[in-house]
């Protein structure tokens, strides 16, 4: 599964078959787990296995639960995505027995090993995720705050077009603030050399005039999840994009191993726009 979509998230299902999650960004789960679903966002990537048991028709489909952020009301919403057809013939050869097994990947495991000592370490690096505004007509002001009365974690239903079509670049500037120096987006400048492990904490805030999930994503590096408002991940996989939800504070670490200038943006190509990146280098050896 790979999410090009320029701001939504989905929440994708599919229907009554068995999910097995298997591998992320950039490789495997040290774990295999059965999920009821892959909530991915913009640039991120999944593989599952889905066991279709049943002959006939099954819905791939992003069902969500949308909010009416003015009543502060949450409704199910479901959209088609695709449209599966399994027919009456058994598959062959029969893959049921692997299927149905969990595996453990020790040798994932083991090369996680040289990073653990730094899973649980301070962070190096702060950034605040946030959004300004400048210049908005009063009555687009009234409307987007009304609109930020009940907010969500995640955005699920999108609200984006309605922002977008309310405001420009100009009057808007999504933020990624370093909580240390105070520089933002292009402002921020970080060096590191290859081999650098860098521990990075996003702290998304809730107090901005409209928050709103981000979906950070580095260029040229991996990195793993550490934790997730200070809960450890148990069952680690090297990424390169994931979504920071409103009021989250989200652990990276991350493994300078490729030298050049790379960026460090949110991947909501309107943020992306609107300012929300910075580029910071890795020397080579
Ligand atoms: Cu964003």
């Amino acid at each position: 599964l790979t999410n090009v979509a320029n701001s939504r998230t989905f929440n994708v299902t599919f229907g009554g078959a068995q999910v097995k999650l298997i591998a992320s960004d950039v490789g495997r789960f040290e774990r295999e787990a059965w999920v009821e679903s892959v909530v991915i966002a913009p640039a991120e990537r999944y593989v599952v296995d889905v066991r279709f048991e049943e002959p006939g028709t099954t819905l791939i489909a992003n069902s969500i639960q949308a909010i009416n952020h003015f009543r502060g009301e949450f409704y199910p919403h479901v959209d088609t995505l695709s449209i599966v057809t399994v027919s009456t013939e058994t598959a062959a050869p029969d893959i049921s027995d692997s299927f149905y097994s969990l595996r453990v990947h020790d040798e994932i495991a083991a090369e996680l090993e040289p990073y653990r000592p730094h899973l649980n370490r301070e962070p190096d690096y702060e950034l605040e995720a946030t959004v300004r505004v400048q210049d908005l007509p009063t009555p687009i002001v009234l409307a987007m705050e009304a609109d930020t009365l009940f907010f969500p974690p995640m955005e699920w239903n999108d609200a984006m077009p309605v922002m977008n079509w309310l405001s420009t670049g100009d009057q808007v500037t999504w933020i990624l603030k370093d909580r240390d120096t105070g520089a933002e987006n292009n402002d921020i400048d970080w060096n590191f050399k290859v081999g650098d492990l860098v521990k990075i904490r996003i702290f998304n805030s809730p107090d901005s005039f409209h928050p709103m999930n981000h979906p950070i994503h580095i260029h040229g590096q991996r990195f793993l999840v550490t934790s997730m408002d200070g809960t450890e991940n148990q069952n680690l996989v090297w990424k390169d994009t994931a979504i920071v939800p409103v009021g989250s504070s989200m652990d990276l670490l991350v493994e300078m191993s490729n030298p050049g200038e790379w960026m460090l943006h949110c991947h909501i190509a309107e943020h992306l726009s609107a300012g929300m990146m910075f580029s910071f280098t890795v020397q080579g050896q």
